[in-house]
């Protein structure tokens, strides 16, 4: 070999050798970044297990120690995410839902109130009609009184007139002045964070299922908690509603976990992937006060932690509009518990006694919120005092 060929030679080797290396990089960045991309939004810092379920342990002191295992659960299957309903048309489709529920109330009034004789005999109705749909005995009796007097005033059987002024003192029974927006918006370097609590069966996880989908759909980057750690299928009731529309799931695989712990990791993976809010699913199945209170606290003291010095922005308490009088009694119960901050009230779509609105909001001096109309995932809508009403009196 002289020098020319030796030359030539070494400069098909260094080629040769330069090519492989650059083949070999780009595969490994390509991994890498897949393996990234598998990663939840607002994921944190994970370590990959065999089944690609992405794991997260953390260790924190005092009471807010995690516990080992807790997951950071991302949506496994790649499948199609869901788009929840443009709010438009959602919203139409459940005012009229509830129209369809509740206007026996509203007709009702109307028509007594048009009789041609408003006679004691008929102010009497009204009365029940009213306590029959729940609305209470003291917000009764302010209503009948007050419609007494200015039917009198007006002194007109006008269909259009009664109409105005049954709607007129129903919004202010119902409390138009009320804030009645939820707090959901991240302030610099937290999320906003959501306590949902209420006794079980009511639809605490349903409402948090529905509420991650309406807040997605608003181009939030959220996070749920699976803080009712008493069975196993409660968090995975809650990472399948989550996985239909992208959003992660922080659970714990024990049963009977430290709920708190559970509630706190939810926040910390908030903060860590700059998530816009944090909802948390709680357990209602607990036996007594006590046990509440000391629960409930605890999860609420505990994922405040997360947020150095920062606060819970909503405690929504979830109340099941069928169960009347006893669902009044439990709701009590939970605010004097936590602050509650917001009601959900679900299954107004099952119940012609929509008053309750009026009776807990009076109870516990917290406007309603939202209101369930259907199991549905797109069956959640705000609640207004004037389309409440309107609805009535459709
Ligand atoms: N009709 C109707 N059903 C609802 C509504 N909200 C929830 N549900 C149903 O109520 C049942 C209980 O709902 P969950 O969300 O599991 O209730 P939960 O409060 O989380 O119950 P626990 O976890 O056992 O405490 C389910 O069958 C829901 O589909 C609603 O607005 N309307
Ligand atoms: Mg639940």
């Amino acid at each position: 070999m002289d020098a020319t060929e030796l030359l030539v030679f070494i400069i098909v080797f260094v080629v040769v050798v330069a090519g492989v290396a650059t083949t070999l990089v780009t595969g490994a960045k390509r991994r890498a970044k897949s393996a990234l991309q598998r990663r939840p939004r607002g994921g944190t810092a994970t370590a990959e297990d065999e089944s690609g379920t992405v794991q997260e342990e953390r260790a924190a002191g005092d009471e807010s120690a995690s516990e080992p295992g807790d997951t950071l659960t991302a949506p496994t299957e790649p499948a199609p995410l869901e788009t929840p309903t443009e709010p438009r048309t959602r919203l139409a489709r459940l005012r009229a839902r509830l129209a369809k529920s509740n206007s026996g109330l509203g007709r009702g009034l109307l028509a007594l109130l048009s009789r041609d004789t408003l006679d004691e005999e008929t102010w009497e109705e009204i009365e029940d009609t009213l306590l029959l749909a729940d609305v209470g005995v003291d917000p009764t009796t302010e209503l009948v009184d007050t419609l007494r007097e200015r039917v009198r005033v007006l002194g007109t059987k006008e269909p259009d007139q009664l109409r105005a002024l049954l709607r007129e003192e129903l919004i202010k029974l119902v409390d138009p002045t009320m804030e009645r927006e939820l707090s959901v918006t991240a302030a610099p370097g937290r999320p906003a964070v959501v306590l949902v609590v209420g006794v079980n069966g009511t639809g605490k996880t349903t409402t948090v299922g529905k509420l991650a989908r309406v807040l997605v759909a608003e181009d939030k980057d959220v996070v749920l908690g699976a803080a009712d750690t008493f069975r196993a299928a409660a968090a995975d009731q809650l990472q399948t509603w989550g996985e239909r529309v992208g959003v992660p799931t922080v659970r714990s695989d024990k049963e009977g976990a430290d709920p708190a712990s559970v509630a706190h990791d939810a926040v910390r993976a908030g903060i860590d992937g700059e998530s816009d809010v944090v909802l948390i699913d709680t357990a209602g199945r607990l036996q007594n006060k006590v046990g509440l209170m000391d629960q409930l606290g605890k999860v609420k003291r505990v994922a405040e932690r997360a947020l150095d010095g920062g606060t819970i922005d909503e405690v929504l308490l979830v109340l099941d509009a069928t169960t009347g009088q006893n669902g009044m009694q439990q709701a009590k119960v939970f605010s004097e518990v936590v602050d509650i901050s917001g009601i959900v009230l679900t299954k107004l779509d099952g119940t012609a006694k929509g008053g309750i609105v009026v009776a807990v909001q009076r109870a516990l001096g917290v406007p309603v919120k939202l209101i369930g109309l259907g199991e549905g995932p797109d069956d959640l809508a705000p609640f207004t005092a004037e389309e409440f009403v309107d609805a009535l009196l459709d």
